[in-house]
């Protein structure tokens, strides 16, 4: 019981860590390596954290800022 536990445990955090990783991706449109302020506009709550998860404030989000 312990052991399924903790199998389902892991995985629930695999499917986690690749939705996040999958996300940078997909949005990033035009495969630049960054998301731009129209690109984040395909994501409700991308585009509202946008300013906070911007901190170098160059107007795109790298995949580091993106994963902070
Ligand atoms: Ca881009
Ligand atoms: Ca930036």
């Amino acid at each position: 019981m312990k052991l399924i536990s903790r199998l389902l445990i892991v995985g629930t955090l695999t499917v986690a860590y690749s939705a996040t990783a999958a996300d940078f991706t997909t949005l990033d449109t035009d495969k630049d390596g960054f998301i731009s302020q129209s690109e984040a506009a395909q994501s409700a709550s991308i585009r509202k954290a946008f300013e906070l998860l911007d901190t170098n404030k160059d107007g795109k989000l790298s995949e580091k800022e993106f994963h902070q």
